[in-house]
């Protein structure tokens, strides 16, 4: 069902009446809830104001009544960003009073950022960036602070002042790096370990996050060694391509760490062609992360150990940052979107789930 947005102007004040989720500590079950129908927001000039003069009522968004979104995608490279894309095209739809500008950037940080100096031509209301690397953003930043478009920085995290952008919304990376590494520590209980990772995107916030929280966990284990760590961009071609070399230069190794459930299953390919057993009844641990359905479904069928999840539903999020903005109301500089991490069956642990088949059937994406 639709959430339907009543939003009436009273002067500076914008009555948004909003359902949904939101503050710093965000935990999406699933969804952000799609609301009941947002009641109409009563026509109430605020207290302490006059009800404004007919040209003041006019909606703040250069669109008339719709708010004008731009949101430069980083691509289309796996499962979770297909459900965060669809996230965002369902959440900015014209039904809840938005016009959308979506540009997949296709992994191309040029592409990125020419989406956003389109946007910035266009006089958007508000710009939504999922930054592909974290560095490169400054300049690009300021031209839209300087047409005075907001920006919110979403999904992944960008290396650049934070007075340039509203908020960040997004999963805490590092520490999904490190409930991975504490889960491997729990599962081996002190056996050792030859680790070889798959990582992300160079340079994306994901990545770096995940590759430092899971080190953090690897530094406190003398009995663990990182034998190769190279980066398959998130894409199944690339866990594939990466998981053949390292076939190649290595034979002893008894962990895969792959930092997207993509990668894993390029990882899996490899393995299968090259007779080497994984999973709960094989020789090589996997972990992955995203905990999208298929890789949840591996997790369910043991063939992937531990799964770490980080949850793309985060559309709702960034909409309530720009209600609030409308309304003129105070914002939050950050919004973690809360995650849990999974295991197959037959693994208990403090730090993860284990795997079911309702767990599965009650998953949102
Ligand atoms: C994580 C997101 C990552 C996913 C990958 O928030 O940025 O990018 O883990 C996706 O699947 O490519
Ligand atoms: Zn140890």
């Amino acid at each position: 069902m639709k959430r339907k947005l009543a939003v009436l102007m009273t002067g500076a004040m914008v009555m948004a009446t909003l359902a949904g989720c939101g503050g710093s500590e965000a935990t999406p079950a699933a969804a952000p809830a799609a609301a009941e129908e947002a009641p109409a927001a009563e026509e109430a000039p605020a207290a302490d104001e006059e009800a404004p003069a007919a040209e003041e009522a006019e909606a703040p968004a250069a669109s008339g009544d719709t708010i004008s979104v731009g949101f430069a995608q980083v691509g289309h490279e796996s499962d979770w960003r297909a459900a965060n894309t669809q996230n965002y095209q369902d959440t900015f739809s014209a039904a809840n009073g938005y016009e959308l500008s979506f540009v997949d950037a296709d992994n191309d940080n040029a592409v990125q950022l020419e989406a956003v100096r389109g946007f910035i031509q266009q006089e958007v209301d508000y710009i939504c960036i999922a930054p592909i690397e974290t560095a490169g953003w400054d300049t690009v930043l300021q031209e839209a602070q300087d047409a005075g478009i907001p920006v919110l920085i979403v999904d992944r995290s960008v290396d650049a002042d934070a007075s340039l952008y509203e908020t960040q919304i997004g999963c805490d990376m590092v520490a999904e790096g490190e409930t991975a590494g504490n889960w491997l520590a729990e599962y081996l209980d002190g056996g050792d370990a030859k680790i070889l990772v798959i990582e992300g995107t160079v340079g994306a916030s994901a990545t770096l996050g995940r590759t430092e929280g899971f080190n953090n966990i690897v530094g406190q284990h003398s009995e663990w060694e990182v034998l190769d760590s190279q980066s398959g961009d998130f894409t199944q071609a690339g866990g594939q391509e990466v998981m053949e070399s390292f076939i190649k230069s290595y034979s002893d190794f008894n962990v895969v760490v792959c930092q997207n459930d993509n990668e894993a299953y390029g990882a899996m390919d490899a393995m299968d062609a090259a007779g080497i057993t994984y999973g709960v009844d094989g020789d090589v641990i996997i972990i992955s992360f995203d905990a999208t359905h298929d890789g949840l479904q591996y997790t369910l069928d043991g063939k992937i150990n531990c799964n770490v999840e980080c949850n793309p539903l985060q559309a709702g999020f960034a909409a309530d940052v720009i209600q609030k903005l409308q309304a003129g109301d105070a914002i939050d500089a950050q919004t973690i979107v809360t995650d849990e991490a999974f295991v197959a069956p037959g693994i208990t642990s403090q730090y993860a789930v284990t795997m079911t088949q309702e767990v599965l059937d009650g998953r949102a994406y």
